[in-house]
């Protein structure tokens, strides 16, 4: 997991820790250490911004003994990184809205959006697996009326969490779908409800439109981005786009344990303004983490706990 990334952060760090350098020396490692960012998905804004940082803060460095200098190069590396990458704890902004709504006795409505086979009716099934382990319920909506097996994924995932899922026939309107397990929530008093939307491009008119609608009709707490980690730099894009049409809120960057490279991980953040609040790290239903910045920092700069 990625690779890319690490390989281009421990190549800068041993060219630079052993010996004092000249600037100009700096500058040619550094500059090549951003090709390496740019190569491996990492935004050309971020790998920019990152080799600005790394050369500027490099040369305030005086430190001659070896020992302290690897120490020190690492610190920048690790400040640098920390500079880009935002995170949310889910259990401080998510977690604590759905109770405070739960308390106030209304559901909390989470939309689901992205691109095609990106992740997301995985990943609905996980964020209901995720509440039931802090203690809260949820319903699924199959607002997925549209692509072949949708429903029948859904419910067969759905089932290994013991989670409920509304649906309707194929074709149907997805908001109506939405409506429908919002109201079966607050009767039955469930705290939340996950809406899980079919799979559009951002080039798609119709598919966007109905993304809106299901939007409009279901007036969601909270809209989550799911792309595919390994999709790169075109995450970037996407989550831009689609929070021009619908706004979101979060991004969850699923499928992180297949990306060799890493770049999305470290750009998506900082290129949309929009954190990541999870990662998916496997196809298991638990396996969803909150986005841990300082274990990501360390993973990259190959010292992981
Ligand atoms: N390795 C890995 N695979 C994942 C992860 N999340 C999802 N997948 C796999 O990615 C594939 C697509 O996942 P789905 O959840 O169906 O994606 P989707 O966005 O709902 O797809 P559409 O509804 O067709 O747009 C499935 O085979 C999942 O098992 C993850 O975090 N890691
Ligand atoms: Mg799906």
């Amino acid at each position: 997991m990625l690779e890319g990334i690490k390989k281009a952060f421990a190549s800068l760090t041993d060219k630079i820790k052993t010996t004092t350098l000249s600037e100009s020396e700096i500058e040619k490692h550094v500059e090549s250490f951003k090709l390496q960012l740019i190569s491996n998905d990492v935004a050309v804004d971020v790998a920019e911004k990152l080799a600005a940082e790394v050369v500027e803060r490099l040369k305030t460095i005086k430190v001659p003994r070896f020992s302290e200098r690897r120490e020190a190069v690492m610190q920048v590396l690790e400040e640098s990184l920390s500079s880009v990458i935002s995170e949310v704890d889910p259990d401080s902004s998510f977690i604590n809205l759905v109770k405070s709504n739960y308390s106030s006795g209304k559901p909390t409505v989470v939309l689901f959006v992205g691109p095609n086979g990106g992740g997301k009716t995985t990943s609905v099934v996980k964020v209901s697996n995720y509440l039931k382990s802090k203690g809260l319920s949820s319903i699924i909506a199959c607002s997925d009326t549209y692509r072949a097996g949708a429903i029948e994924q859904l419910k067969g995932l759905a089932e290994r969490v013991g989670v409920r899922v509304v649906s309707h026939k194929y074709g149907g309107d997805p908001a109506a779908v939405a409506l429908d397990a919002i109201e079966a929530a607050k009767a039955a008093k469930i705290s939340t409800v996950l809406i899980d939307t079919a799979g559009r491009t951002e080039v798609d008119r119709n598919l966007l439109e109905e993304m809106r609608k299901i939007k409009r009709v279901s007036n969601p707490d909270v809209v989550i981005y799911v792309g595919d980690a390994l999709a790169g730099n075109v995450v970037v894009e996407q989550v831009k786009r689609f929070n021009e049409y619908v706004g979101i809120d979060y991004v969850i960057l699923a499928k992180l344990d297949a990306d060799m490279k890493g770049g999305s991980a470290i750009s998506v953040s900082y290129m949309t303004g929009k954190p990541i609040i999870f990662v998916g790290t496997g196809q298991g239903l638990d396996d969803l983490e909150p986005l841990d910045k300082k274990r990501l920092i360390s993973t990259v700069l190959g010292h992981a706990s």
